[in-house]
């Protein structure tokens, strides 16, 4: 048996936490291994949230019941949830310094380990709260960093989380009193250098460390790609909200074994099938990381290469839970998302998912007269979506006529390639071609256009 003793964090006498068996600070704050949250034992956490002007109670509430998903997936309790409305987030303290008493209070009464707050604290927010609350405190992004954490299985997701929490941590290092194992050899206190400072250069080494190995990793697959790639696939992502159920569509559609589970963030790797369109032609269908609410912009960087595949695509399918009562506002947050990472323009097919369990669907449709309905769990519908993206590719080329000389052979060989030869007319001073051209290609062979239709 543990003692209770051992399971909460070791104070100071100015109260300053000195444990190192979690908290977002010091040399020895969350690993890939072991996250910010213990999970030696189910912390018991309340969780925290403000009501600023313009935001509905409703609003922080739904934000909240997220967040306490977040910490049920990352192995902990939430016991209690405290609400403040306010006309501005506290620099200091992030609610106002009186209710973080009222917190400290209630955390006594409950023996809580952890108060988590539902927006990003800053460095010193989270120094402030510590200080007062006499625990940890973390911040939504610290759980979605551990979430990621337990789920990386792939070399290059390790990699990707362990960039992303070390740029969360970096920030908040601070200096650890009773620093006791001074230790000895390079990277080690030099004259005149802080326990902070040698800290701080280490991670920042690491962090150098892990950009190359990534960019290495990156470099690699783009290589293997372009080997096995005929490059006239288009290619076509899933993307979208957090279990909205995109691993089980390319499941269904391509009979695959891709990881599918009731979780969020259960997929953190992209996966990429090839699927045949009922046309003929063959696609690159790819399943990527979902996205949320306030998606810590730690990952976005980190998991750059990983979401790649969503902004060099052809075609975004935004798969949607359509029996979410959430489903309007997560539509929202992808769009944001999808802002940030550059694939905002990027032509969409907006697809509801779980119409098997959704109680209703007419409001939606009638908001969404584009939207297709599906259900990758019976396959319901998913006819209608395969045609509806062979559509929207077939919408993406245009019918043009060109003239090449005799000595252009090499453009007719490249238009064999990437397009859809129709016909070929020779005349005496060259071929007179008819080809379905996408419009992405278009700029190569402009300078040979005679006509489009
Ligand atoms: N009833 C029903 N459940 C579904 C459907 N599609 C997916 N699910 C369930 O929803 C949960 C999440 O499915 P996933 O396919 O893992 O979702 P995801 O979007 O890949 O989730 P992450 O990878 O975690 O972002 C699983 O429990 C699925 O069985 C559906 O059409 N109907
Ligand atoms: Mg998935």
């Amino acid at each position: 048996m543990v003692g209770e003793d051992n399971l909460k964090p070791k104070l100071d006498a100015d109260g300053n936490i000195i444990s190192d068996h979690r908290g977002a600070f010091g040399e020895f704050g969350a690993t890939v291994e072991r996250g910010f949250i213990d999970r030696s034992f189910r912390e018991k956490i309340i969780i925290v949230g403000v009501i600023l002007p313009g935001q509905t109670a409703e609003q922080v509430e739904i934000s909240l019941d997220e967040l306490e998903r977040l910490v049920n997936t990352a192995g902990a309790d939430v016991i209690e949830r405290i609400v403040q409305k306010r006309d501005s987030l506290d620099p200091a303290t992030y609610i106002g310094s009186g209710k973080v008493k009222d917190i400290y209070e209630v955390a006594i009464a409950h023996d809580v380990d952890t108060v988590i707050f539902d927006d990003e604290l800053s460095p010193g927010q989270q120094f402030n709260l510590e200080k007062i609350l006499k625990r940890s405190a973390l911040d939504r992004t610290a759980v979605i960093l551990d979430i990621f954490a337990q789920h990386a299985t792939s070399a290059e997701g390790k990699a990707q989380v362990e960039l992303a929490q070390l740029q969360y941590r970096l920030p908040r290092l601070r200096n650890k009193k009773n620093f006791s194992q001074q230790g000895g050899g390079i990277g080690t206190r030099g004259p005149g250098e802080t326990q902070l400072e040698v800290d701080r250069r280490r991670l920042e080494r690491r962090l150098h460390k892990l950009r190359k190995d990534l960019t290495q990793i990156e470099a690699k697959r783009s290589t293997q790609a372009k080997a096995s790639e005929s490059g006239t696939n288009k290619k076509v992502s899933i993307v979208g909200y957090t279990n909205a159920g995109k691993s089980s569509l390319l499941r269904y559609l391509t009979s695959s074994d891709v990881l599918v589970e009731d979780k969020l963030f259960a997929t953190l790797d992209s996966t990429t099938r090839k699927y045949k369109l009922p046309g003929g032609e063959t696609i690159l269908l790819s399943d990527t990381v979902g996205f949320i609410r306030k998606l810590p912009h730690q990952l976005v960087e980190a998991f750059a290469s990983t979401l790649r595949v969503a902004t060099s695509a052809d075609l975004l399918v935004h798969l949607v839970d359509g029996s979410s009562s959430e489903s309007q506002t997560n539509i929202d947050a992808v769009h944001e998302v999808l802002t940030e990472i550059g694939a905002g323009e990027i032509p969409t097919l907006l697809v509801f998912n779980k119409i098997d369990k959704a109680e209703s669907t007419t409001a939606l449709a009638a908001r969404y007269p584009d939207a297709v309905f599906v259900s990758a769990e019976t396959g319901e519908n998913t006819d209608i979506l395969v045609e509806r993206v062979a559509e929207a590719l077939r919408g993406q080329s245009k019918l043009y006529k060109l003239f090449l000389d005799w000595s252009d052979g090499s453009v007719l060989a490249e238009l064999h390639r990437v397009a859809k030869v129709n016909e070929v007319e020779s005349e005496d001073e060259g071929m007179i071609i008819e080809a379905l051209i996408d419009d992405r290609d278009i700029p190569r062979f402009e300078t040979f256009i005679a006509s489009s239709s």
